[in-house]
């Protein structure tokens, strides 16, 4: 199966009022990203991973998703997808300053290993690309049990160099499993740019390897990105199969709170990313379709800061875990 470039999102039949939420969870996304890079900076929360660039291409398939039904088993990027799919900005603060409310892990788990019972999202371990197994026993579990869910994954470019990878590519496509591997290609994966990580162009490359459609799709065109994802969600729930979707995103920050990417990248490169922002692209598209004004957009800017302020406070005046209970859910117990 070849790989094919998306076509233009002519098709989509997205009304403002979609256009504009949309907007607004990218706007939400980066803001929250952004505070919780400034909590770890001032030395109160202990790890950040920014998903900063990925917006576009988190908010385009999180739309695609059925809320509630559909499931995700998402990586430590994906902030913006797993807001849209329902968990809060006070969900991820309560994490990222490690307080007992987290939902995602009750304050033990690093930030950015998201988990929601309540929105179908599953939690992962840090070792690169495991989620991709946990996908697959999920697609397997609607297959089972005859439901027409869809669960999506999503990684890097490097987390495909893993074996977990490929297995998982391979047992869902034999099973025709409804799964939408997702990997968010931004070029690096820490220091290690893509020619170091793999021989072909592209990942979806190897779709054809396993038998399943791979579709290719510039990261930074939220509406683009969408259209790719619509139509594998389809795909997967009329039981034809798994999708790979490449997504080329730009990283705007290192690769986490404990990297410096001046190290690695050189400062052309580091300037010229500022003008591939997935966010300024999408408001000058909706400034030019008439849909968002510059003043609509610093009152949509406005609103989730707020947003993220009240949030803030909740998760600032949140209990810390009891210290007796640090054993708990390690062992068996009981
Ligand atoms: C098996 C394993 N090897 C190495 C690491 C350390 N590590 C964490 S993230 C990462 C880079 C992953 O890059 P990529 O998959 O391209 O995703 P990106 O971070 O660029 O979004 C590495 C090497 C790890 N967590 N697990």
């Amino acid at each position: 199966m070849a790989v094919t470039e998306s076509a233009p999102p002519a098709a989509l039949d997205l009304g403002p009022d979609t256009l504009l939420e949309m907007y607004r969870a990218m706007v939400l996304g980066r803001l929250l990203d952004e505070r919780i890079i400034i909590l770890n900076r001032q030395g109160r929360a202990p790890f950040a991973i920014s998903g900063q660039g990925h917006e576009a291409t988190q908010v385009g398939v999180g739309y695609a998703l059925r809320r509630d039904y559909d499931w995700a088993v998402p990586y430590y990027r994906d902030l913006s997808l797993v807001l849209v799919m329902g968990m809060s900005p006070l969900d991820q603060l309560l994490a990222a300053l490690g307080k007992a409310g987290d939902p995602n892990s009750g304050g033990r788990q690093m930030p950015a290993h998201y988990s929601s019972r309540a929105h179908n999202i599953v939690t992962g371990g840090s070792p690169v690309a495991t989620q991709i197994l946990h996908a697959v026993g999920v697609g397997l579990a609607f297959r089972y049990r005859g439901e027409d869910r869809v669960v999506v994954t999503a990684c890097g470019e490097g987390g495909t160099s893993e074996g977990d990878w490929h297995e998982g590519l391979n047992w869902a496509a034999v099973h025709r499993l409804p799964v939408i591997f997702l990997v968010e290609n931004n070029g690096f994966a820490i220091s290690v740019p893509q020619a170091r990580q793999m021989a072909v162009a592209h990942v979806t490359d190897r779709a054809a390897g396993y038998g399943l459609p791979g579709v290719c799709v510039d990261g930074g065109d939220v509406l683009a990105v969408h259209q790719v994802a619509v139509e594998a969600v389809a795909r997967a729930r009329r039981g034809e199969g798994p999708t790979l979707i490449e997504a080329h995103c730009v990283r705007l920050q290192s690769h986490s709170s404990d990297d410096d990417q001046r190290r690695y990248r050189a400062p052309d490169d580091l300037r010229d990313l500022r003008s591939h922002d997935p966010l300024d692209r999408f408001r000058v598209d909706l400034e030019a379709a008439g849909i968002l004004s510059p003043e609509r957009a610093a009152a949509v800017r406005a609103d989730c800061l707020a947003e993220i302020d009240r949030a803030q406070q909740i998760a600032d005046e949140a209990p810390a875990p009891d210290p007796a209970t640090a054993l708990h859910h390690v062992h068996q117990e009981g």
